[in-house]
């Protein structure tokens, strides 16, 4: 079993969850396909990278981003920072020869993506974009139903993202409300999320016809530092423009024919991790709710008209991942052990020398399908999905 030295590059939310993933999955997943060691972590300064590594548990730290890029010891690194950083730290992380695995959505535009998906595709390196709801066991357990033929042919797909951690006008003009940094608002953010879920579980975007608003146009400046997410306010100070979406819908036709639906937003007062989808095929439906992921429910139109509807499956020992997780159903999968397994298919890829999925080609395609739906939202016509060059 062999050791891979991470560089991580961000230690503000997710920081903290890949730091998690990282130390707990040979403890799920056990014998692991490598042992992930926390070699270094970057953040913005020394005092906060001091302060990361301790809390981390990694065994250096920086504030230069591109030692991590020089460091020969390094196998792997881990891009954890806003948004606008993701392609000028992949680009050199590939160029360096290191396996990446960076957060969503891959970059800000379809353009970015392809530069950082072109350093990669002639290459023998692993590349992740670290869309992990799909590894929620319960997801998995979906698409296991849905090759498997449990409910026919896929005929629509329902998705929504909705929180409400931006609802209030006065939390502040973090890195998410800000274009040239986060490349897009609900839609990149959250929004990319069901997109990756339906390009999984139902195929290829062939069309869009898509509404977007903006419905807090300013907010309480803030100079850097991590988005706290609503969780303070910005005070009675100067105000800047909000120059991306706050919520986004999309009508969708998928190049298989099947037919959808994706919202997100994060004003929706009341919901908090609201990603659901609702599945119909031609032999029954699956519907999931993030905020009851245990739990799938399914409705197969062969059974007993006396025993027709939902039932509720509890994923657990028997379904996806089941080997590396709690030994009884319905003990209870968190954010956690997403982040968990996602780390385990990264690094099972690269000590098997394969691929996995999301990766950079996954990221770069979602990113076109953000870009089209802009492109409706601006335009008001239907706008055909551009494919990418493969
Ligand atoms: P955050 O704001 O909590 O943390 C970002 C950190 O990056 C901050 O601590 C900041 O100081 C640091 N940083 C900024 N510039 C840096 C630099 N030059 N060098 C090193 N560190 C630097 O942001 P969060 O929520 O952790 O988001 C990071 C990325 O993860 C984003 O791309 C976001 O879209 C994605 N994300 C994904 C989630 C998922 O469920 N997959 C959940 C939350 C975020
Ligand atoms: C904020 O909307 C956020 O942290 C997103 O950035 C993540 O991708 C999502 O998983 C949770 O919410």
């Amino acid at each position: 079993m062999q050791n891979l030295n991470v560089g991580l590059i961000g230690g503000g939310f997710m920081g903290k969850a890949h730091s998690l993933a990282y130390a707990a999955m040979p403890m799920f997943f056990w014998p692991a396909p490598a042992m992930p060691v926390r070699k270094v972590i970057a953040e913005a300064t020394d005092e906060l990278a001091g302060e990361a590594a301790r809390r981390f548990g990694f065994e250096n730290s920086t504030s230069d981003w591109r030692s991590i890029i020089d460091d020969p010891d390094i196998h792997v690194v881990d891009i954890a920072t806003p948004n606008h950083l993701h392609a000028e730290i992949a680009i050199a992380a590939a160029e360096a020869g290191k396996h990446i695995i960076c957060e969503k959505p891959l970059a800000r535009t379809g353009e970015e993506s392809k530069a950082m998906y072109d350093a990669v595709k002639n290459t023998d390196l692993v590349h992740m974009v670290a869309f992990n709801y799909r590894r929620t066991p319960a997801v998995a357990l979906a698409k296991k139903y849905i090759e498997e033929g449990a409910i026919g042919r896929v005929i629509s797909f329902r998705g929504t993202y909705l929180q409400d951690w931006s609802a209030d006008p006065n939390s502040p003009l973090s890195w998410r409300f800000q274009k040239s940094i986060a490349g897009s608002g609900a839609l990149g953010d959250i929004g990319t999320h069901v997109i990756d879920m339906a390009r999984y579980l139902v195929g290829e975007f062939s069309s869009v016809n898509s509404i977007m608003s903006t419905w807090i146009p300013e907010r309480p400046l803030q100079s850097g530092g991590a988005d706290k997410l609503g969780n303070v306010s910005g005070g009675d100070g100067p105000r800047g423009a909000v120059d991306v979406d706050d919520e986004v819908l999309t009508m969708v036709k998928f190049a298989n024919g099947a037919i959808g639906s994706i919202e997100a937003t994060r004003n929706a007062h009341g919901r908090n991790n609201f990603l659901t989808f609702e599945i119909h095929g031609s032999e029954g439906s699956i519907v999931f709710n993030y905020e009851r992921r245990d739990e799938l429910q399914v409705a197969f139109a062969s059974d007993p008209a006396d025993r027709k509807g939902f039932r509720t499956v509890y994923t657990g020992p028997a379904t996806p991942y089941g080997e590396g997780l709690w030994p009884i159903p319905a003990l209870g999968i968190g954010y956690g052990e997403t982040k968990i397994i996602e780390a385990y298919d990264f690094f099972k890829a690269i000590a098997e020398g394969g691929s996995v999925s999301p990766n950079f080609a996954d990221g770069y395609q979602t990113a076109l399908i953000d870009d089209a739906i802009i492109d409706s939202a601006e335009t008001g016509a239907w706008v055909d999905v551009a494919k990418i060059d493969s």
